[in-house]
């Protein structure tokens, strides 16, 4: 069928493209996006603005030249010396080991929506730089799939068996060392066994080991959990925070924190007790990883967008792990603010040394993207 030859021609295009830039050395060196020395500006002027889009909303050819990109940043080379990371091998791992570093400094923070925006970006530009993709970045819509049922979240099209992000691991029981605090609801625990990580190899961790264990994919879901935390209610009450204080704080589960937020609620309900996304140091080393952050960050944006331009600058929370403000309490360091430097190791894509702050990241149009659809908490 001539449909079917000229498909099969332009996979065949896509797969040298993606083949050739994957091995091209010269397409390694980061490409500083600013101009000459604009330290106000490090992403410096955009010559086009790339627009996210669902992953079932992106062409199948996009989808699968997507998973052929992402399987070459999985393999090539990367530029943590092994001196200081002894586990660190490919590129991919450059973003891992950035992440293991400062699990305790981006997390439970002011700026972790900001270190996650520029992060999801890093891997964007990556994906786009050195491996040759030129579709749409994917996010991925929870309310698609989640509250409605086990057989829905399972035959989700993010976790396709050939056009997908590959689905479950196996059952495992919950160790007994962890019977206390398994995640409710979990199914899984075994390696990822199809889609297009089902070979990959996770090199770092568990948890903060640099050299590493080398190990499958694994992924333990709970649509339950996913049900709670990742449905159209939950995302509501996020998006009516009244500013980005109250905003933060219900993303990463607070008040109490003994819950989740959306946040939590996509890193345990794929990654459960045993899989990869519910280590907190080594989640992004599941693919899955970004398009649940690229969701998370299209939450952000929406509730930016509800009272814009204010919120470009509407920025606040701790500068150290948990160190929330309480009433009567001290707290241990300052608030984080607009200056709060980001960086992120090897991964950088920008320039070493720019000097990239929170303030520059607080305009995702900045940044040469944007989203397709955005949310507003009058219609969820
Ligand atoms: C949202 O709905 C789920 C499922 O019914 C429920 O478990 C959860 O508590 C609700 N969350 C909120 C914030 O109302
Ligand atoms: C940090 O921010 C909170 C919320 O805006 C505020 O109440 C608190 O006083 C601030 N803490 C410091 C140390 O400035
Ligand atoms: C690890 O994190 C610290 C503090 O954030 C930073 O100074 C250091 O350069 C990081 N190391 C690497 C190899 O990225
Ligand atoms: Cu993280």
């Amino acid at each position: 069928m001539a449909v079917m030859s000229s498909a099969a021609r332009r996979i065949m295009y896509l797969v040298t493209v993606v083949l050739l830039l994957c091995s091209t050395s010269v397409f390694s060196v980061p490409t500083p996006a600013g101009g000459s020395g604009s330290s106000t500006k490090p992403f410096g002027t955009c010559k086009k603005i790339y627009v996210r889009k669902e992953w079932r909303d992106i062409s199948i050819l996009d989808r699968f030249s997507f998973l052929l990109a992402m399987n070459c940043i999985l393999a090539k080379p990367g530029r943590t010396p092994r001196s200081i990371y002894a586990g660190a091998k490919t590129r991919y791992d450059d973003l891992v080991a950035t992440h293991i570093n400062q699990t305790f400094e981006v997390h439970y923070v002011g700026h972790f929506l900001p270190f996650h925006r520029y992060y999801t970006w890093t891997m964007e530009k990556m994906l786009r730089d050195e491996a040759g993709y030129t579709g749409p970045f994917p996010y991925w819509d929870w309310h698609r799939d989640v509250g409605q049922g086990n057989a829905k979240f399972f035959n989700s099209p993010i976790w396709d068996p050939i056009l997908g992000f590959g689905g479950n691991g196996p059952y495992l029981p919950t160790p007994p060392e962890m019977a206390g605090m398994a995640v409710p609801g979990r199914t899984g625990g075994g390696c990822v066994t199809t889609g297009a990580f089902k070979n990959m190899v996770v090199n770092l961790g568990p948890g903060n080991d640099f050299v590493g264990v080398p190990r499958c994919l694994s992924r333990d879901m709970s649509p339950y959990f996913s049900g709670r935390y990742l449905a159209k209610n939950q995302t509501k009450v996020t998006l009516q925070a009244p500013n980005f204080y109250a905003f933060d704080v219900i993303v990463e589960g607070g008040p109490s924190f003994e819950a989740s937020g959306v946040h939590g609620g996509g890193h345990y309900g794929i990654g459960g007790t045993l899989g990869t996304m519910g280590d907190l140091y080594v989640s992004p080393a599941d693919p899955a990883f970004w398009v649940h952050h690229a969701n998370l960050d299209r939450v952000w944006w929406s509730w930016q967008k509800l009272n814009y331009p204010a919120r470009l600058t509407d920025f606040g929370g701790p500068s150290c792990l948990m160190d929330y403000y309480v009433p009567g309490a001290t707290q241990k360091c300052a608030n984080a603010t607009l200056d709060q430097p980001l960086n992120l190791g090897y991964a950088d894509m920008i320039k070493a040394n720019v000097g990239v702050k929170v303030r520059d990241i607080m305009n995702i149009l900045d940044m040469c993207y944007d989203y397709d659809v955005l949310l507003n908490p009058a219609t969820l």
